[in-house]
């Protein structure tokens, strides 16, 4: 099951090193060469997914993904529309720090049928975003207000609401390519608070930015932006700094 071996690498290592790729921004090509890289320098686990898809090969991108990545591949889809068979797993998520009626509930009525045909691992994901400077991709597409980056009592409640909704990870997103990453406060407060495992990103620029995410108490550190865009550059560091144990 990819949940537990989240939780047991991220026991082990410190914190799990995710990866998330844009369907948009990667070509088949392109991700054979990525999933290789990825797994030479020690990322636990790829995201794949954005909030408004153009791309139409996500199955063959991930295909090609897989051909030199061997650890999982979970889909962080921002619709029904990205649900792909070729995945291992899926963030299942409610976006629970908006109140758009279609994110909470309505795109997760329209993917269950394909999740279930698909066979991919379900996993339950309380998805917050928190406000980070500036007006993300993530929460204009959402029509959502992100949570007060100073209010940790906010995302605390949030999560604990969530976790006794049933769900099991919860997902602090300040947005990709965010101008600041969610504060340390909130991670450890959500995490202790609530008792989920706490997967951030958004805007995380540095191995040393990522590694204050994963002491603060982070589960997962999920990278996209800054290995995007400079083809992986570094990655071993962020894995060496993520991996603190
Ligand atoms: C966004 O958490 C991810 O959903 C990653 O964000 O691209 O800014 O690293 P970045």
């Amino acid at each position: 099951m990819i949940y537990e071996y989240l939780l047991k690498t991220a026991r082990a290592k410190g914190s799990c090193f995710l990866v998330l790729l844009d369907p948009d921004k990667l070509s088949p090509a392109g991700a054979a060469r990525a999933g290789t890289a990825y797994q030479k320098a020690g990322v636990d686990g790829i995201l794949f997914g954005t909030s408004l898809m153009l791309s139409n090969a996500v199955d063959r991108t991930i295909a090609a993904l897989k051909r030199g990545f061997k650890r999982p591949v979970i889909l962080f889809p921002g619709s029904a529309y990205q649900v792909s068979k070729k995945a291992d797993a899926i963030l299942f998520m409610s976006l629970v720090s908006g109140r758009n009626p279609n994110l909470l509930i309505e795109e997760q009525v329209k993917a269950a049928p394909a999740v279930r045909d698909s066979r991919l691992e379900a996993i339950p994901t309380a998805y917050m975003l928190v406000e980070s400077g500036k007006l993300t991709a993530a929460a204009y597409m959402s029509h959502s207000v992100p949570i007060p980056s100073d209010k940790p009592d906010i995302a605390k409640a949030h999560a604990l609401a969530a976790r006794y909704l049933g769900m099991r990870l919860a997902y602090l997103d300040a947005g990709s390519g965010a101008q600041n990453p969610v504060p340390d406060r909130m991670i450890s407060e959500v995490a202790g608070y609530s008792g989920l495992p706490v997967v951030v990103g958004g805007g995380i620029r540095t191995p040393e930015q990522a590694a204050q995410k994963a002491r603060a108490g982070a589960m997962a550190v999920v990278v996209g932006n800054a290995l995007e865009k400079r083809g992986g550059f570094r990655a071993e560091e962020y894995a060496r700094t993520i991996h603190y144990k």
